[in-house]
């Protein structure tokens, strides 16, 4: 993306969803945003916009050239003290798309341009109103499905994060500055910074920072989806299964073996929680080259599943049977929930076939640490047991809940720029055992500031800001 923004650029763009709707909302902000609205609206009442104070409503109409276009409300929001920090003018029009086009085309002509993906946020960032972790918790807000990740994002936006980052920072300052005082002085050999004293305070600030790290499993899970992987033989009905699941027919079924190649994903929100299911391309033994990427594309999916879903076919005990060893060799049952669902329950499936499937699963249940109650016969065909499947799912993260005011780091950015700012602290402490020169330590303090400044946006390049803002909505 272009970051290359002129912030003395006047911008508009539609803030409400595409399409037909009651009321749609057109956004314009800077400095000639008061002045191009004011052409085209007239309030039937009242001082014109030239002269309305911040935060006013006016009502009116719009004009395109002589005639009226629609009747409109218009706020006017007046430099500092809007979103962007500039001037700023909302038009609130009934939700036709033909006035949408027509307002932004009148705008256009009063010299104000299109807006960017993210430039009002990226203008709110560049004028001081938020930090750039507030900005991406706007995006994480507005693209929030349940109440955990709602929570989370609240708080990034209301300035929790940012406000820890800056005690932490605030303490590495502290440090930093008595070690340099002690460089101006050190003629002298003197010790401003007390040694014992600087090890406590760098311990609690690695506390601190290894709290955050280690809350991000929490909080990509609470963003991203609990991963749940559904695996098995080829043909067992893991794609029926994805499409039952989530009510639409989102992978292709058929009958012949290895019809999924690539994995298929889809979030589905269940009692609150958000799961991301994925539909994996079965295993069996095969030459195929494409069908041996998706099976190895398998395997990772299943080591990085919070939850796996084994899809046994009811009828076809041996295939089980035969995908065990390369299953086994992937899940990770200390870390993992493993759901053994056998599948074509609505088959007439010989009892003794079912014997034979049963001898396998409990003769396999101690090594793969298969919970009893998760074994579900269930046909993902005719929707049977899936309900008590999401259940179980369910219940299974039911210590999911965040409490309010709780910072969770849920942004793969922040947690590499708190990893490392953690590492540039393990040196400083092992520096201190070691008597390693201040300049040194101090050296590494600062590295660790940089790091932390890089999630505020205190430090920021082009492509970082290229990078986050690209991945907004035009309007916000
Ligand atoms: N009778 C019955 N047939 C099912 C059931 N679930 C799936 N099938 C059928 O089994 C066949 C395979 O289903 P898929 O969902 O494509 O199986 P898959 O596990 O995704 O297969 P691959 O992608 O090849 O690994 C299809 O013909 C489905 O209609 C079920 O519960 N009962
Ligand atoms: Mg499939």
């Amino acid at each position: 993306m272009d970051t290359d923004i002129n912030i003395s650029d006047t911008i508009c763009a539609q803030a409400t969803a595409h399409g037909n709707s009651a009321i749609a909302i057109i956004r314009v902000s800077g400095p000639k945003s008061i002045d191009a609205v004011d052409v085209l609206f007239k309030p039937y009442k009242g001082i014109s916009l030239l002269k309305s104070k911040s935060h006013s409503l006016r009502f009116g109409a719009i004009y395109n050239g002589k005639e009226i276009l629609d009747e409109v409300l218009v706020s006017v929001f007046r430099s500092p003290h809007s979103y962007t920090g500039e001037d700023s003018v909302e038009i609130y029009c009934h939700g036709s798309v033909f006035i949408q086009q027509e307002i932004i085309t009148q705008l256009f002509s009063q010299g104000v341009r299109m807006a960017k993906p993210g430039e009002f946020s990226q203008k709110a960032f560049l004028n001081g109103k938020m930090d750039l972790a507030q900005t991406e918790a706007v995006a994480d807000l507005i693209s929030s499905e349940t109440s955990a990740s709602h929570k989370v994002a609240i708080q990034q936006l209301r300035g929790g994060f940012s406000k820890e980052l800056s005690v932490m920072r605030q303490s590495l300052l502290d440090i930093v500055s008595l070690m340099e005082l002690e460089l101006d002085f050190s003629e002298e050999d003197v010790e401003f910074a007390d040694r014992k004293r600087l090890k406590k305070l760098l311990f609690d600030v690695k506390f601190h920072i290894t709290e955050l790290i280690e809350s991000f499993k929490l909080g990509n899970v609470i963003k991203n989806g609990v991963p749940v992987a559904i695996v098995g033989a080829t043909n067992t009905g893991k794609s029926t299964l994805l499409n039952a699941i989530i009510g639409e027919e989102r992978a292709i079924v058929s009958e012949i073996h290895g019809t999924t190649r690539d994995f298929i994903e889809d979030v589905i929100n269940i009692n609150g929680v958000a799961f991301r299911f994925i539909d994996t391309a079965g295993i069996r033994q095969t030459k195929e080259a494409i069908e041996i990427i998706g099976i190895e594309r398998t395997f990772e999916k299943i080591r990085s599943a919070s939850i796996v879903i084994l899809m046994l076919d009811a009828e076809r005990p041996e295939a089980f049977r035969e995908s065990l060893t390369q299953l086994k060799s992937n899940i990770q049952p200390d870390n993992q929930k493993i759901v053994v669902l056998i599948n074509k329950a609505d088959l007439n499936t010989s009892e003794r076939k079912t014997k034979e499937l049963l001898n396998v699963v409990s003769n396999e249940a101690g090594e793969l640490k298969l919970v009893l109650y998760s074994l579900l016969p269930m046909s993902a065909k005719r929707k049977t047991g899936i309900s008590e499947l999401k259940n179980i799912l369910s219940e299974s993260q039911n210590n999911l809940s965040v409490a309010a005011n709780t910072t969770l780091v849920t942004n793969m950015r922040h947690f590499q720029a708190l990893s490392d700012t953690r590492e540039a602290l393990s040196r400083v402490e092992d520096g201190l055992e070691q008597s390693v020169p201040t300049d040194l330590l101090s050296q590494d303090i600062r590295e660790a500031l940089f790091h932390i400044g890089e999630i505020v946006g205190e430090i920021n390049t082009e492509e970082l800001l290229g990078n986050i803002f690209s991945k907004f909505c035009i309007g916000k």
